[in-house]
């Protein structure tokens, strides 16, 4: 058995939960937080045996957008102290970022 852990957008959460829960997916769903944006974000836990790994990953694929974001970064003004100015970089955020683990044992009780 193997565990899909893939962290996705907010926005893309519910269609894609609908969609594996269609094809007797099971999915956990955590409310998280990305290190970086400290935006909100939301990982699956789906547990599935080795062969549907795939399938799994296709629905993911299909149903995540990627999407354009523009963030305010600041650097130093070079040859000064303490003065920063802010500039807008647009960064590309996933799709999905997924990670399949193995699971050494699974239970339900
Ligand atoms: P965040 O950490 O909030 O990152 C959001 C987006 O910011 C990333 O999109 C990427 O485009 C950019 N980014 C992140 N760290 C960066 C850095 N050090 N320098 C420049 N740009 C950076 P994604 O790569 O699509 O990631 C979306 C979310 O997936 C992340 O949210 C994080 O929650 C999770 N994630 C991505 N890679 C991960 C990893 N290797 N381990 C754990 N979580 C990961």
């Amino acid at each position: 058995m193997k565990l899909v852990i893939a962290i996705v957008q907010d926005d893309d959460a519910s269609n894609l939960i609908g969609k594996l829960n269609k094809e007797s997916f099971r999915v956990t769903k955590l409310a998280t937080t990305g290190g970086f944006l400290r935006a909100g974000n939301t990982t699956l836990l789906v547990g599935v045996e080795e062969e549907k790994v795939d399938r799994v990953i296709e629905i993911i694929k299909k149903l995540c957008e990627s999407r354009k974001q523009v963030i305010t970064s600041t650097t130093p003004v070079t040859g000064t102290t303490g003065v920063y100015v802010p500039y807008p970089v647009e960064i590309s955020v996933g799709g999905a970022t997924i990670f399949v683990v193995d699971v050494d044992r699974f239970e339900k009780i």
